[in-house]
């Protein structure tokens, strides 16, 4: 029987693999949702495959649902088998390459004959790509570029995805027997954008060690097994992320939480601090150091509570996502707490795409998913006019949207539901810094999220200069993913943000934390920074679909991680508030 999770990968490949085809958009995004729709799922889906009602689910239609009966039946997917005659699944690989778009990437496979990205490169060397019509020396330059960082990352993911994969081991092996604890350890738990290896630490005692690495290895999602001793085993996963097991005696689970959490700087900072006092820390513990300077093994201090060996250190315990030695122990030795901004603080959904431009959903359908989630408004911010390649609203187009969203507040009023769509665009930042529409029409917006999508490479002052005229706009309310990074993909413009954000907070305006996991941008690093200045931000999920919208966690998770309290995000204020602070920000500039 496969799981939900081989039912959702085959969706998503025959999505990815329409796309390839150049298959008609909207049919292809059907599978893309119908892939999300189960991977979220909440309820069993299996009791619907049984009762032949997939189609009861919203999403998912009816030759999706018979697709999916097929393949629970007989292993194969009908649809995905046709699309694997048209393209070679290689070709997928080859989407992560930027500056290559699925219609070069079908002519290229079409010309040469090739589907790896082995033999594309081979391609390139040979000087052929060049020659191919529609393409030229200059993107080739960006493709070969491209593959090279791309290969260069291959070693890392993104934090859903890790995400994910470490959830579906906890929930696993949490309810084996002698399992005491089981935390997920290293970068994952510190939340950082991209993760190496997935580290889970486990709390037992020895009698239950053999056992337990026995149900890790043989995992349904363990590919390889990349060794196994004592107290460690290591496996790879069929995404090609390794994941290291680490079992302890309950005894020093603190201690070694704290070591294997890291940041390796953190530790070396914590350990440095135990010295100062005359103690040794490591990863079985607290200990005193004997006359000699070594540490007294017989002499323990605490190992058993993390907690308790920050307080043994003269600290308060240090929430994970800030152990990164940027000023940390100097904080909490002072403080018993950072304030720091938590999901339920945000209320409101700024930045979103609708199906008036590149987003998959109506304003509608995003509005309802936002009421479903708790959420109190809605700032739509499809593309501006210049984003022709992703639908970029002409003037007559934002009219006649400004129009849809009055008339859905004016329903939701006349409905009593307490909820408010504003209205909102995403304007490119053209080249010299300017933003995409007259001043009448950026005057109509609710507020305005700017952002650049065209010329990511320019030199550092042009881009500089770019980003000071789109920050003091008046009508800038806050900008976009500042780097335009897109994580292990694309790399980052060059910017001096030490300028941007003193700058931006000076002038009122506010920079976002993109909280998609491929962007996570403005990065955590620029943190001190940020509360230094005093920058506000809003934590948005550059949402193109339903689903997209809950990214937002991870962008609260880099806010925490960046230092943000509740009183810098702008979505944590009620809807009014939001409001208002546009209009200030907008006035203090005019
Ligand atoms: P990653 O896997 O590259 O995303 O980053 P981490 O931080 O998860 O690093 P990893 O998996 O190599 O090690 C997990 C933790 O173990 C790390 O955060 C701190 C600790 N650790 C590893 N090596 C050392 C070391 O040489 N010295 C110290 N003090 N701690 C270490
Ligand atoms: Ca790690
Ligand atoms: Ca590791
Ligand atoms: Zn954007």
């Amino acid at each position: 029987m496969p799981t939900i999770r081989d039912i959702a990968d085959q969706l998503d490949l025959v999505y990815q693999l329409m796309q390839l085809a150049g298959e008609n958009r909207f049919k292809a995004i059907a599978f893309d949702r119908a892939s999300q729709t189960i991977r979220g799922f909440e309820k069993d889906i299996n009791k619907y495959i049984e009762e032949k009602s997939l189609t009861n689910i919203k999403g998912i239609g009816k030759s999706i649902a018979n697709d999916i009966y097929a393949y629970v039946e007989t292993g194969e997917m009908p649809v995905l088998e046709k699309f694997k005659e048209k393209v070679p699944v290689g070709l997928i690989q080859w989407l992560n390459i930027s500056g290559l778009g699925p219609k070069n990437i079908l002519k290229i496979h079409q010309q040469f004959g090739i589907s790896t990205v082995n033999e594309l490169k081979k391609c390139i060397d040979r000087g052929d790509l060049a020659e191919l019509p529609g393409l030229g020396a200059k993107s080739v330059e960006k493709i070969k570029k491209s593959i090279a960082w791309m290969e260069q990352f291959e070693e890392r993911c993104r934090l859903n995805e890790a995400n994910d994969i470490a959830n579906e081991f906890v929930q696993s092996l949490k309810n084996l027997p002698g399992v005491e604890s089981i935390k997920v350890a290293g970068s994952l738990r510190r939340t950082k954008e991209t993760i190496g290896d997935i580290d889970i630490l486990i709390a037992a005692e020895e009698a239950h060690i053999n056992q337990i690495f026995d149900a890790f290895t043989s995992h349904e999602c363990v590919v390889e097994i990349l060794g196994r001793g004592e107290t460690k085993s290591s496996v790879r996963s069929r995404e090609g992320r390794q994941i290291d097991l680490r079992i302890v005696h309950p005894e020093s689970f603190g201690a070694a939480l704290m070591y294997f959490t890291g940041s390796k700087e953190h530790n070396i900072a914590m350990r440095f601090r135990a010295r100062e006092r005359g103690l040794a820390l490591n990863e079985y513990g607290l200990f005193k150091l004997n006359s000699k300077g070594e540490t007294d093994w017989e002499a323990k201090i605490q190992s058993k509570k993390e907690s308790s060996i920050y307080e043994d250190l003269g600290l308060h315990w240090i929430p994970p996502e800030l152990r990164e030695d940027r000023g940390e122990l100097e904080w909490f030795t002072e403080h018993e707490q950072m304030p720091l901004v938590q999901q339920e603080q945000i209320r409101g959904v700024i930045h979103t795409h609708s199906t008036w431009s590149d987003g998959k959903y109506s304003i509608q359908e995003m509005a309802a998913a936002c009421i479903a989630r708790d959420y109190e408004y809605l700032g739509i911010t499809d593309h501006s006019k210049t984003a022709g390649y992703a639908g970029g609203l002409s003037i007559d187009r934002v009219k006649a949207q400004w129009e849809e969203i009055e008339k859905l507040n004016a329903q939701y009023a006349a409905e009593g539901v307490n909820f408010v769509i504003f209205k909102g665009i995403e304007s490119d930042i053209l080249g010299n810094g300017d933003l995409d529409y007259p001043t009448d029409i950026l005057a109509g917006f609710d507020f305005i999220v700017a952002s650049v999508h065209q010329q990511l490479d320019m030199p550092l002052d042009a881009m500089m200069d770019r980003f000071k005229r789109a920050i003091e706009n008046p009508f800038t309310t806050m900008i976009g993913h500042p780097t335009g990074r897109l994580l292990l993909k694309r790399e980052e413009s060059s910017l001096d943000m030490n300028v941007l954000i003193e700058y931006a907070a000076q002038q009122q305006t506010a920079i976002e934390i993109n909280a998609s996991p491929w962007r996570l941008d403005l990065d955590w690093i620029w943190g001190n920074k940020a509360k230094q200045a005093g920058l506000f931000t809003s934590i948005n999920p550059d949402a193109h679909s339903i689903e997209g919208i809950d990214d937002i966690h991870y962008g609260v998770r880099i806010a925490r991680k960046a230092k943000f309290d509740q009183a810098r995000v702008l979505n944590s204020l009620s809807a009014d508030d939001f409001l208002s602070w546009a209009k200030k920000s907008r006035t203090s500039k005019l």
